[in-house]
C-alpha cells in the first residue's frame, strides 16, 4: 500500500486512512490502488450506446496500422463517440443540478400554498428581484401571491418547449446576442437534456460539432437555468448568505456530544435538521443518553449550504465521507442526493454509525431509509435527529478524532460582495473593477469542483489557489475545492498577508476580506456567473464575460456535474482548465475543437493541465492576454506615472 502521506495533504485525513487500515476497513483510497481506470474509456473512445458494442476505438499502436479506419460497428468515428460521451456527461450533470432545482421549486410552491409547514420566505428583497426578472407584477400585491407566480414560472422553466430561459436575460447583452446568433440559447432545461439523450442514441446525430452545440445548450440551461433557479429560490426561502465564521475538518467532531453529519446537496432537509438539532426536547434527550449536546456538521455541498447560512461546521469534503465514519465518533450520517459513496454502510458496519438515506431518488442497500417529505419536514427531521441520539450509547471503544480544525470565513454571495465593496448606500462592484484596472488585482479566478481519488487529496486545489493569489488573482470558490482551501487556512482575512501578492493583499486589507472567497455549493457556481456579469455591467472591463481578465478551473474534478459546470463556464465565455484527466483525449480532433476552436464560438475554451502550478499559469497568461486586449496591461507594470503618462493611460 502506498504511504498514506502520499494520499492526502490533509493530516487529519492521513490519520484516518491509517486508522482505517488498522481497523481493517477498506476506503476509496484502497480501491483507487486496486482498480485502475480503463485506458480506453477514460479517453472517451468506448461506445456502449447499443448492443453491437461496446466498440473500443484506441489509436493504432503500430505504424502500419495507422491507415486502418477507427470505426465502431455502425461506422461511428472516435470524434462522434467521444462527443457523444462528453455531452452525455453534460446531460448527467445538468440533470443532477436541475432535478435538485426542481425539488426546490416544488417545495417553494408547496410553501406558498401552505402545504410545507416550517418553510417560509426569508429574503423578500431577493423575491422581488427574481419577480422582476420573471416579469411578475409586484405593485402592492400580497407577498405570497408574488411568490406563487415566481414559483410557477420557475417550475415551468424545466418543461419550457420553446423560446428561451428567463434568466438568460441576466447575462450581459453581448452574451445574450452571441447565444442567439450561434443558436445555442437554451429552451427548457429538460428539453435540452432529453435532446442530448436522443441525439446520442445509436444512429442519430453523428457530426461531433453538432453534438457539441447541443451539449452547449444543455450546459447553459444548467448554469443560467437549473443551478441559478436552485440558488435563487433557496436564498429566498433560507436567506441570502452574508459573511459568517465557520470551522472545517474532522476536528469539528466532538467526543462527548451526539455527532450528526449531513451529507449531500439539498438544503431542504438540512435546514430542518438544523432547527430540530437545536430543539430543547432533543437536547434533553441527548443529555439523557449521556451526551453533553448535539453537534451538527456537514460533508460535501450540504455542508456548504448550512455553513453559508448558519455557520454549521464542515467535517470535510468528498473524499472524507468514509473517513468521518472511521473516527468512530459519528452517531449518524444523513444523506440526500449526489456524491454519496455506496460504501458508506460497509464502512459503518465496522463502527456504530447509522447511515440514513432520505430521498426516494437515492437509496443504498444496508442503509436505513427515513423518507423526507417537505409536507412533514420537521417530523422527518426530528425522527432523524432522534435516531442519531439513540445511537450515542453504542459508540465503539476505538474512537479517534483528529485535532485538526481551522477557522474560515464563508458567505460571499454576489450580493454580499457588492455590499462589502461599496457599502450599503453605494453597493457596487466599482472598487473591484477599479482595482483590476489599476492592476492591484490582476484578475479573477473561479476554482471549484470535486476531489478525485486518482490524485493526492486536496493537493491540486491548494497548490493552484496559492499560486493564483500569490500572483494577485482573487479567487472565488465553491464545493469541495473551497473546503480544501479552507483546511489550508486560505479562507481567512489573515491569509492575504501570508499568501497573497502585494496588490491583492492591499485590497483585501482595505476591504477586510480573504483573498479566497467562499461563494457556496455546486449549484452556487451560478453566483460566480452573476458576479462576472456584475463586473461587466459596472464597466471598464469590456462588454462581455469573455472580455474579462478571468479564468476558471476544477483541478480535482470527478463528477459529471463538474463537466456540466465547466462547459457552462466555457459557454459563458470563460477560459477553463481541468486537471486529473480529460474525457475526450482519445479524439484529437474533438479535443482540439474544445481547446481551440470553441473560443471562436463562445469566446471561452477548455484546457487540460494536471500540474496545478502550470495550470495556474495558463490561467494567469490568459488573464494577462485579456488585460492587454483591454489596454490595462500597462497599469500592472507599477511604474511611477507622470502626468503625461497618466493622460495616456486614461485615454486608452
Ligand atoms: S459535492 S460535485 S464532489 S464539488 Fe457538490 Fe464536492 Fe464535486 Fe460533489
Amino acid at each position: 500500500m502506498t504511504d498514506p502521506e502520499e494520499k492526502s495533504i490533509d493530516s487529519a485525513s492521513v490519520k484516518m486512512i491509517k486508522k482505517a487500515a488498522a481497523d481493517g476497513v477498506s476506503t476509496v483510497f484502497d480501491r483507487a490502488e486496486a482498480i485502475k481506470p480503463c485506458p480506453i474509456g477514460s479517453q472517451g473512445i468506448c461506445c456502449k450506446n447499443c448492443g453491437m458494442g461496446p466498440c473500443r476505438l484506441p489509436a493504432p499502436k503500430k505504424k502500419d496500422e495507422e491507415k486502418a479506419p477507427r470505426r465502431g460497428l455502425c461506422g461511428a468515428t472516435p470524434e462522434t463517440v467521444a462527443a457523444r460521451n462528453f455531452i452525455r456527461m453534460i446531460a448527467g450533470g445538468a440533470a443532477a443540478h436541475s432535478d435538485h432545482a426542481r425539488g426546490v421549486a416544488e417545495t417553494f410552491l408547496a410553501m406558498v400554498k401552505g402545504e410545507a409547514p416550517g418553510y417560509g420566505i426569508k429574503d423578500e428583497q431577493k423575491l422581488f428581484q427574481v419577480a422582476l426578472d420573471f416579469g411578475v407584477e409586484i405593485g402592492d400585491r400580497d407577498i405570497m401571491e408574488i411568490a406563487r407566480d415566481v414559483g410557477e414560472i420557475a417550475l415551468a422553466e424545466f418543461s419550457r418547449q420553446d423560446g428561451e430561459l428567463q434568466f438568460l436575460k441576466r447575462a450581459p447583452l453581448n452574451r445574450q446576442k452571441l447565444w442567439k446568433e450561434k443558436g445555442i440559447a437554451p429552451r427548457g432545461v429538460d428539453r435540452e437534456i432529453v435532446e442530448i439523450m436522443h441525439r446520442t442514441h445509436m444512429g442519430v446525430d453523428q457530426d461531433y460539432k453538432n453534438l457539441l452545440l447541443q451539449g452547449t445548450r444543455a450546459a447553459i440551461a444548467d448554469g443560467w437555468g437549473g443551478s441559478m433557479i436552485a440558488t435563487e429560490l433557496q436564498d429566498i426561502m433560507f436567506g441570502t448568505p452574508v459573511p459568517i465564521l465557520g470551522k472545517v475538518n474532522l476536528g469539528v467532531l466532538k467526543k462527548d456530544e451526539v455527532n450528526l453529519i449531513i451529507h449531500g446537496h439539498e438544503p431542504l432537509l438540512s435546514e430542518m435538521i438544523v432547527i430540530a438539532a437545536q430543539d430543547a426536547e432533543m437536547i434533553d434527550l441527548a443529555k439523557a443518553k449521556g451526551a453533553k449536546g448535539i453537534n451538527l456538521a456537514g460533508i460535501c455541498c450540504t455542508a456548504n449550504e448550512i455553513l453559508m447560512r448558519h455557520g454549521i461546521p464542515l467535517a470535510g469534503n468528498m473524499l472524507q465521507q468514509e473517513l468521518a465514519i472511521v473516527t468512530g465518533a459519528v452517531d449518524a450520517m444523513i444523506v440526500d442526493i449526489q456524491c454519496i459513496m455506496q460504501s458508506l454502510p460497509d464502512v459503518a458496519q465496522c463502527y456504530h454509525t447509522k447511515v440514513l438515506t432520505t430521498s426516494p431518488k437515492a437509496k443504498i442497500p444496508g442503509a436505513i431509509h427515513i423518507e423526507f417529505s417537505e409536507h412533514n419536514a420537521m417530523e422527518s427531521a426530528r425522527a432523524i435527529v432522534k435516531t442519531a441520539i439513540e445511537n450515542y450509547p453504542n459508540r465503539p471503544p476505538n474512537i479517534e478524532i483528529p485535532d485538526e480544525e481551522f477557522d474560515l470565513v464563508a458567505g460571499f454571495s454576489h450580493e454580499t460582495i457588492n455590499y462589502l465593496l461599496g457599502g450599503i448606500y453605494r453597493a457596487s462592484y466599482r472598487p473591484l473593477n477599479d482595482n483590476i484596472i489599476n492592476g492591484r488585482i490582476r484578475g479573477i479566478a473561479g476554482v471549484v469542483g470535486c476531489n478525485n481519488a486518482r490524485v493526492r487529496h486536496d493537493d491540486a486545489h491548494v497548490t493552484m489557489v496559492k499560486e493564483l493569489i500569490k500572483n494577485d488573482v482573487i479567487v472565488l470558490q465553491t464545493g469541495c475545492s473551497a473546503m480544501a482551501c479552507a483546511k489550508a487556512g486560505l479562507l481567512t482575512p489573515e491569509a492575504a498577508r501570508e499568501f497573497a501578492g502585494e496588490g491583492l493583499f492591499s485590497v483585501c486589507e482595505t476591504v477586510g476580506i480573504p483573498p479566497v472567497l467562499h461563494v457556496g455549493s455546486c449549484v452556487d457556481n451560478s453566483r460566480i456567473l452573476m458576479a462576472a456579469t456584475a463586473v461587466v455591467k459596472d464597466g471598464g472591463l469590456g462588454d462581455d464575460i469573455s472580455d474579462l481578465p478571468a479564468a476558471g478551473a476544477a483541478p480535482e474534478w470527478m463528477s459529471e456535474k463538474a463537466i456540466a459546470i465547466g462547459h457552462y463556464f466555457v459557454s459563458s465565455g470563460v477560459f477553463t482548465v481541468f486537471g486529473v484527466t480529460w474525457p475526450t483525449i482519445g479524439s484529437e480532433e474533438l479535443t482540439n475543437c474544445l481547446f481551440k476552436e470553441f473560443e471562436g464560438i463562445t469566446g471561452g475554451m477548455w484546457a487540460f493541465e494536471p500540474d496545478p502550478i502550470k495550470a495556474a499559469h495558463l490561467m494567469i497568461d490568459h488573464i494577462d492576454t485579456k488585460r492587454k486586449a483591454l489596454g490595462i496591461d500597462k497599469a500592472r507594470e507599477r511604474i511611477l506615472y507622470d502626468m503625461a503618462m497618466r493622460r495616456e493611460l486614461e485615454a486608452v
